[in-house]
């Protein structure tokens, strides 16, 4: 007969695994308490990992408290934990003031404190924004300041999608802000870069500059430097949340606009499904990211379906649009297998 440890369930999934080798290797507290919260992220949650789920949370706690001090201060403004929800997960972060709240604000029905004076957030928290019909979870989070590391942040920003890094048009000291959020970081050995080169370099981060408060005085000039400094690294997209901005977009930037730049750099590919024999209507979409395949989307529906599908029909394009037209024609479907890449729009009917 088989023994298993108490604590170690034999089905954890790859991904968990090599989470727990960067935990063995971690130095410092900060880089424990992000590893470790990476691996309750990834840990699968059913009834063999239960002792296990409990035990990392334990051990979660006590880094927590050690690395405070043994006060438990901080924990007391560090907020909940912040649960994956929608198509992806992005991460607001930033110097002080430079307007990750108010982008919360504006573009979800989250409701964080927006104010002038420096450090006004202190817990991490989740909003939803919408492009269309496609859900994608911004989080808002303290203040990144030179040697000081959030104590929630780094965990959620290794397991997101990416991060928008705010800049503030509006101050003389932008570069050097910059400068100081990618250093602390960096000193982490969390790289935050224009594309990841390997899907499980977990240090790696993808990044999108957010150059906020385009309707200052002087922000064109900024706008200039920072686009020239950060060019061989980081893209950069103007953005501004005062109310009027929405109309005139001072230079190209609005707020409005961001659910649909976050869309398309997030690669995010929208399918339906349909009910074989019954009419189509287009309700909440399955979500993948491109390169993504029919298999994929099948797990979404269904835990079992990707290994009993036989075969797919797919509409797709002008195919798929008359589909959902009233009339609910539609043109002549293909027929995929497990391994075809999905694309945007695409409707597909599983047959087991
Ligand atoms: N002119 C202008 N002001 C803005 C814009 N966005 C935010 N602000 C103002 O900038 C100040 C700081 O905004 P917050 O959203 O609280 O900034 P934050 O990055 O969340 O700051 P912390 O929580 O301290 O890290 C507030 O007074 C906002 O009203 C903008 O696009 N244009
Ligand atoms: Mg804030």
């Amino acid at each position: 007969m088989l023994y298993w440890p108490l604590a170690m369930p034999a089905n954890v999934t790859p991904d968990y695994k090599h989470a727990e080798e960067a935990f063995r290797t971690a130095k410092t507290a900060d880089e424990k308490i992000a590893r470790l919260e990476n691996m309750i992220t990834l840990l699968p949650k059913h009834k063999g990992t239960d002792h296990l789920f409990a035990d990392l949370k334990r051990r979660l706690a006590k880094l927590k408290e050690e690395a405070e001090g043994g006060t438990g201060h901080r924990g007391a403004h560090a907020g909940p934990e912040i649960r994956r929800e929608g198509a992806a997960q992005v991460v607001l972060v930033g110097p002080t003031g430079a307007g990750k709240s108010s982008i919360l604000r504006a573009i979800t029905h989250a409701e964080p404190e927006v104010g002038d004076w420096p450090f006004v957030t202190r817990a991490m928290q989740p909003g939803m924004a919408f492009f269309e019909d496609a859900p994608i979870q911004l989080v808002d989070s303290p203040a990144v300041a030179p040697d000081t590391m959030p104590v929630h942040l780094l965990g959620v920003v290794r397991g997101a999608d990416g991060v928008l890094l705010v800049e503030d048009l509006a101050r003389d000291s932008l570069l050097d802000d910059l400068e100081a959020v990618t250093t602390v970081f960096s000193e982490r050995h969390v790289r935050l870069v224009r594309e990841r080169a390997e899907a499980h370099d977990r240090d790696a981060v993808r990044c999108l500059v957010v150059a906020n408060k385009t309707d200052a005085p002087g922000a064109a000039d900024r706008l200039a430097v920072l686009r020239e400094t950060v060019a061989d690294r980081l893209d950069v997209v103007p953005c501004s949340c005062a109310p009027h901005a929405r109309e005139s977009r001072p230079l190209g930037g609005s707020v409005a606009d961001l659910p649909g730049v976050l869309f398309r750099w997030l690669r995010i590919v929208r399918v339906y499904t349909r009910t074989p024999g019954k009419r189509f209507e287009r309700t909440k979409p399955f979500t993948v990211f491109e390169g993504g395949t029919v298999g994929e989307v099948c797990a979404l529906v269904h835990r079992d379906f990707a290994d009993q599908l036989r075969f797919a029909r797919l509409w797709r394009g002008p195919a798929a649009a008359a589909l959902a037209s009233p009339h609910g024609g539609g043109g002549d479907p293909l027929t995929v297998s497990k391994t075809e890449a999905v694309q945007d729009g695409d409707v597909l009917e599983l047959h087991l």
